[in-house]
């Protein structure tokens, strides 16, 4: 019996699985690395979501943190989404300043003063430095990519020995640069909600 067209068809989706099969641990094995992030209200309880990171690395070798964050019950518009330097909720402020371990670490533009700019070189540069979640009838999406972080040990690690967390601000992130921009809340002022980074074991 010669294969008729309907055969031939079976078998190349058969091989072409197959191939995706034969992949699928090579894409794992380059990264692959999770964590999650469970999203709480600093003070109001209404305010919940989660928050994944998955790390990957780019055929140059470049590692590369997706995360993706859904959180309910924040004031509708535009809120600053930084990785904070620790692992801590309770309160909110203990999670510190942005995540920066580079060599020029100043974290908190939330220092400046009503007439004084913040002392901050780095920010919207710190490595823990997101974009803003938008927030429409009080449903909040964020998905970003950095190669700012990463989740595998390094010196970039957000996984590091104090660990970090997500911080959600009130206010809009302005990504405030120089140093007379960076004004009192310019990258989001008080803090809404927090999340602890928690690395995701298979
Ligand atoms: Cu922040």
């Amino acid at each position: 019996m010669t294969p008729g067209p309907t055969r031939i068809r079976f078998v190349h989706a058969f091989s072409a699985a197959g191939i995706l099969l034969l992949l699928a641990p090579c894409i794992a094995g380059a990264g692959g690395m999770k964590a999650m992030a469970e999203i709480k209200g600093c003070t109001d309880d209404s305010i919940a979501g989660t928050a994944t990171l998955v790390e990957q690395v780019t055929p140059e070798g470049i590692k590369e943190v997706t995360v993706e964050m859904k959180v309910r019950g924040l004031a509708d518009g535009k809120h600053a989404v930084h990785i904070h330097e620790n692992a801590a909720c309770v309160p909110c402020g203990a999670a510190g300043g942005h995540h920066d371990p580079g060599p020029f670490g100043e974290s908190r533009p939330d220092s400046a003063g009503n007439d004084m700019p913040a002392r901050d070189i780095n920010h919207p540069y710190h490595m823990g430095d997101l974009i803003n979640i938008e927030v429409k009838n009080g449903k909040g999406h964020m998905k970003h990519t950095t190669n700012r972080v990463t989740l595998s040990p390094g010196r970039l690690t957000i996984l590091d020995e104090n660990g970090s967390a997500f911080i959600i601000h009130t206010q809009v992130d302005t990504y405030c640069d120089e140093e007379t921009d960076l004004k009192k809340g310019c990258a989001g002022g008080s803090r809404d909600a927090c999340g602890i980074i928690q690395l995701v074991k298979d």
